[in-house]
């Protein structure tokens, strides 16, 4: 078989490193770009043998989404633009640690195990992936060795370029969709913008919102991205958005997510340093990668006020639910709204006990809460981080786009709804679409920022990154609000949160760092401190 040689000859420039375990996480394989290009190879033998298993074309993501300019990270992205299905991470791990000498042979291997040997028409299939990067420097080296994986498999590929993460599901999703009853859009950029501008057009109809919208973009490739949507928008002057744009240097590669970002502000809890916004401005931070977004404002005392994933999840909620109502589908369509246990409990509460709609609770990553969020017929799911969008059954998609308008009101309701279906990047949590997604409703509402925080106040809450000597010992269950071992640290835990009003708090393993994240919210800040350093010494 030639191939095998051809792999075995292709890979002869990105050697294993030596002494390093590589792991297909909660994100694909991430760290330092330097150590990437052995992993990126054998992600494209992995990304051609998914395509022949699934008979759809395969996506590889090149980004290290908020890490360090110098990291850099790759991602499969499956046929509807979903996250590669879980039970084939260990495939790609296996593959990633396979020496070049024995890569041919491990491929092989593979290749009969997922493909049933003796089915030759799966084998002879012909193996479709597409690709992009973000901005990093290293994107086109990796590019590289990636494409001398796809030659020597023969695939058939299409490189993107530069995309945000959330546009290469776009496209995923829509390359495998075309000429079906499903289908997603045009596999283009542009087809990206225009179906998300015409959407925005018919939500916005004869609505204004009153002032501009800081985007901080981390000086990624949201930054450009944004900048080519805004040519299909309407102007502040048409009555469209007043975007200001910063942090949106891509020229200059050590700025990525450099004091800036999605990350930055959450974890540290204020706007950027060089903020141009004014107090009460509503802005927002992008990620590296364009899939995360939170909003903020700072008031005239100079204190942050952050509106994370949860706050986005519950605006989102709020306008779903109320345009169900009135289109007369609340019956028919059930509204659900998916978190992880970094939820603010007094969101939790707000959901439950104001919206009156059911929540679901699920560990961290996306792909965990996606499909939760795929059993409810209008799925709204966010982590606090600020990942994640809105997911509508075919039912619900059916129902909204067929049913029969009784009223104007109606009508109005139903266009809305079916609006929000295109605007909302149904593949994936895309920062730039969930943004548009909130002016929206904030327009709707004639909301400011601050009328969006006053909906429901958050518990005080403290995040603390525990080194430890073993993470592997801690075993979360109930959706990692719970730790099943080590033995006898969650007594003690739920022992510390009945010393405080309102208390609740975690410790969970992290999927991306060598560490454990504590967390407690509780009534005041000073009670929160002081357990959230208690939890971190049982662990410790
Ligand atoms: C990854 C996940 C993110 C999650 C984070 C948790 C995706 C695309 N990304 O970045 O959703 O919040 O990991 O990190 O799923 P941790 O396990 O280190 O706390
Ligand atoms: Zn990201």
């Amino acid at each position: 078989k030639a191939f095998l040689d051809r792999i075995t000859k292709g890979v002869e420039p990105y050697p294993i490193q030596e002494g390093k375990k590589y792991e297909y996480g909660t994100a694909g394989f991430r760290m330092k770009a330097p150590l990437l290009d052995h992993v990126i190879y054998t992600v494209g033998l992995i990304a051609a043998l998914r395509s022949k298993k699934r008979n759809a074309t395969i996506g590889i993501m090149i980004t290290a989404s908020h890490n360090p300019a110098e990291d850099n990270g790759v991602k499969l992205v499956d046929p509807l633009g979903d996250m590669l299905e879980q039970s084939w991470e260990g495939y790609a791990t296996t593959l990633a640690n396979t020496p070049n000498d024995k890569l041919a042979k491990e491929y092989e291997i593979l290749l009969n195990e997922t493909l049933i040997s003796n089915i030759s028409q799966v084998h002879e299939r012909q193996a479709k992936v597409v690709f992009a990067r973000d901005t990093r420097a290293s994107g086109p080296y990796l590019v590289t060795a990636l494409k001398a994986a796809l030659d020597a498999v023969n695939v058939e590929y299409k490189d993107y370029g530069i995309m945000t993460t959330p546009q290469l599901h776009y496209i995923v999703r829509c390359v495998n969709t075309l000429n079906t009853p499903y289908h997603f859009g045009e596999p283009t950029e542009k087809g990206y913008y225009e179906k998300m501008a015409k959407a925005f057009k018919t939500l916005m109809h004869g609505r204004t919102i009153q002032g501009p919208i800081t985007v901080d973009c981390a000086n990624g490739v949201g930054g450009p991205k944004l900048r080519e949507l805004i040519k299909y928008l309407p102007t502040a002057k048409e009555g469209g958005i007043d975007f200001k744009i910063v942090n949106d240097d891509v020229v200059k590669p050590e700025a990525l997510n450099f004091e800036c970002g999605a990350d930055y502000v959450k974890t540290k809890q204020r706007a950027p340093p060089h903020s141009i916004a004014q107090p009460r401005d509503r802005c927002c931070s992008l990620d590296g990668d364009a899939d995360r977004v939170v909003y903020y404002y700072t008031d005239e005392q100079k204190t942050f006020h952050l509106l994370d994933g949860d706050r986005i999840a519950t605006l989102g909620a709020v306008f779903l639910a109320d345009m169900t109502r009135v289109a007369g589908l609340d019956q028919k369509l059930k509204i659900g709204i998916v978190q992880t246990a970094y939820a603010n409990g007094a969101a939790t509460e707000y959901v439950e006990k104001v919206l009156k709609l059911p929540v679901t609770v699920t560990p961290t990553g996306v792909k965990h809460l996606h499909h939760a969020a795929a059993r409810y017929d209008i799925g709204v799911y966010f982590e606090a981080n600020g990942h994640g969008t809105v997911l509508f059954s075919d039912n619900a998609i059916k129902l909204i786009r067929e049913s029969e308008p009784k009223s104007p009101g109606q009508k109005h309701a139903l266009d809305s709804l079916s609006a929000c279906i295109d605007l909302i990047n149904q593949a994936v949590g895309d920062a730039i679409s969930d943004m548009l997604f909130a002016e929206v409703v904030l327009a709707h509402k004639s909301w400011t920022p601050e009328n969006w925080r006053n909906t429901y106040i958050d518990l005080p809450n403290r995040l603390v990154r525990v080194v430890v000597h073993d993470r592997s010992i801690f075993k979360a269950v109930d959706a990692e609000r719970k730790l099943e071992s080590p033995a006898g640290a969650q007594i003690e835990i739920e022992k510390l949160c009945q010393l405080y009003m309102k208390a609740r708090a975690f410790a969970r393993a992290s999927g991306t760092e060598d560490a454990v994240r504590v967390y407690a919210e509780a009534y005041t800040q000073t009670e929160v401190e002081k357990l959230a350093g208690q939890v971190a010494e049982v662990v410790r």
